[in-house]
Order: C-alpha cells, then sequence, then structure tokens
C-alpha cells in the first residue's frame, strides 16, 4: 500500500477521487482547487492535483488523483486504487445507477487492502468518504440524504453531502474530513508507529556505527 509520506516535517495525503461518470469528481476536485465551477462535461482519463493546506492548524500537502468515471477507462483502477492513502467515493444525488455503484468502488477499494488489513488485524475498513453530490439540483434529487447515510453506516464509512455548483457546498470540508479520517485511522496509525519505530533503530544504528568508526 501507499504510506503516508512525509516531505521534510510536512506530510503529504494521496487521495483519490472514484465513482461514475459524470457524478462530478473532476467538478468538486477543480472547486476545491481553483475555486471555479466547471459547467461543461468532459470526461476525465486521469489529473492531479497537488497544494499546499492547513487542517486543524496542521500544514499538509494534498496529491489528489481525479480518476475517470467512464467504463472505457476501467482498465487503469488497478494501478490508482493501490496508490492512495484516502480515498472520496462521489455519487450524484440525482443518479440512482452511480449510487448502486458506490459498494463497487468500495469494493474495489478493500481488495486492493485485505493483506494491509490483514497485518494489522482490522475489521474490513480503509480511509473512505463516501461524498453526495449535485445535492443543489433539489427537484432532480432521487436518493435521499437518509438513503445515503444508511449505505454510509453499512459500510462503517462516514458521509458528506456537497454541491460544486456556486455557492459550492462542502467542497473544502470533504477534502479536510478525508484527512481527518486518514489521520485518525488505525492503518495510518501503525504505519506511523512502525515508522517512527523504523527512524529510531536508524538513528541508534547510525550513532552506534559513528562511535565504532571513530
Ligand atoms: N448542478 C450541479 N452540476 C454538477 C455538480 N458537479 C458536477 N456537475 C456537472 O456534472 C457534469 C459532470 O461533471 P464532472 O465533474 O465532469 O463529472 P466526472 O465525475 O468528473 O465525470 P468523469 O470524468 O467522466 O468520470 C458537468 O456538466 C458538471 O458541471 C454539482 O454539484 N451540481
Ligand atoms: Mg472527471
Amino acid at each position: 500500500m501507499s504510506l503516508v509520506g512525509n516531505e521534510g516535517d510536512i506530510t503529504r495525503y494521496r487521495l483519490v477521487v472514484v465513482g461514475d461518470g459524470g457524478v462530478g469528481k473532476s467538478a468538486i476536485t477543480i472547486q476545491y482547487f481553483q475555486k471555479l465551477f466547471v459547467t461543461n462535461y468532459d470526461p476525465t482519463i486521469e489529473d492531479s492535483y497537488i497544494q499546499h493546506a492547513v487542517i486543524d492548524n496542521e500544514l499538509c500537502i494534498l496529491d489528489v488523483l481525479d480518476t475517470a468515471g467512464q467504463e472505457e477507462y476501467s482498465a487503469m483502477r488497478e494501478q490508482y486504487m493501490r496508490s492512495g492513502d484516502g480515498f472520496l467515493i462521489v455519487y450524484s444525488v440525482t443518479d440512482t445507477q452511480s449510487f448502486t455503484h458506490v459498494v463497487d468502488f468500495y469494493n474495489q477499494v478493500l481488495r486492493k487492502f485485505q493483506k494491509t488489513l490483514l497485518l494489522f488485524s482490522l475489521r474490513e475498513s480503509f480511509p473512505v468518504l463516501l461524498v453526495a453530490n449535485k445535492v443543489d439540483l433539489l427537484h432532480s434529487r432521487k436518493i435521499s440524504e437518509e438513503k445515503g447515510k444508511e449505505t454510509a453506516n453499512t459500510l462503517g464509512v462516514e458521509y458528506i453531502e456537497t454541491s460544486a455548483k456556486e455557492p459550492p457546498l462542502n467542497i473544502d470540508a470533504a477534502f479536510h474530513k478525508i484527512v481527518q479520517i486518514i489521520r485518525n485511522h488505525p492503518v495510518t496509525r501503525g504505519i506511523q508507529q512502525r515508522q517512527r519505530q523504523q527512524q529510531r533503530q536508524r538513528k541508534k544504528l547510525r550513532k552506534m556505527l559513528h562511535c565504532i568508526i571513530s
């Protein structure tokens, strides 16, 4: 699995945005990084964005991969599933099929991390946020908040409602929430503990070698 990387003292979080085609993955990502709403639909192949952010008073780097929802690009999923520290699974509240597919995306994420979960003796869980997008489209809404939350509960993940359209709703909150989820997740904590342990061991070893040489 990918690790939450450290660049100097700044932690870098690799976030992957997944979900069906047309649900608004790019609109959400562009609204977060560029503060604008893209009205036209131009299917993504793969785009990435990187930016500093301060979350809970802690400076970090957000490295976000905006993936392709269209089926024709689904072969690329294997690769990016491996690269994430956390996932935003997005569906559109106006599109029933995109909601049905949430479970498929969740299972794909889990399959990739089964080994890591076993290593840390964890129940099936990985840093995931369920994002119900396009909530501004009140009249064409098909999936209620209740239904969305029910699925989130079943999967054991957190839930947020968003709109990428002006005025944006919960866009910053969604990216910040996934970082908080990663920070508090047992897998991340386990990995960070191991990293700290390894760092301490390396330091000790360097000291010992230094003493032997000098
Ligand atoms: N009203 C409304 N429209 C949205 C919202 N988010 C996205 N859209 C529109 O929905 C269409 C598809 O959005 P995209 O962000 O391109 O969808 P996507 O999930 O990236 O699609 P793929 O790249 O094919 O996977 C665009 O026309 C957007 O303007 C939203 O929150 N509200
Ligand atoms: Mg896109």
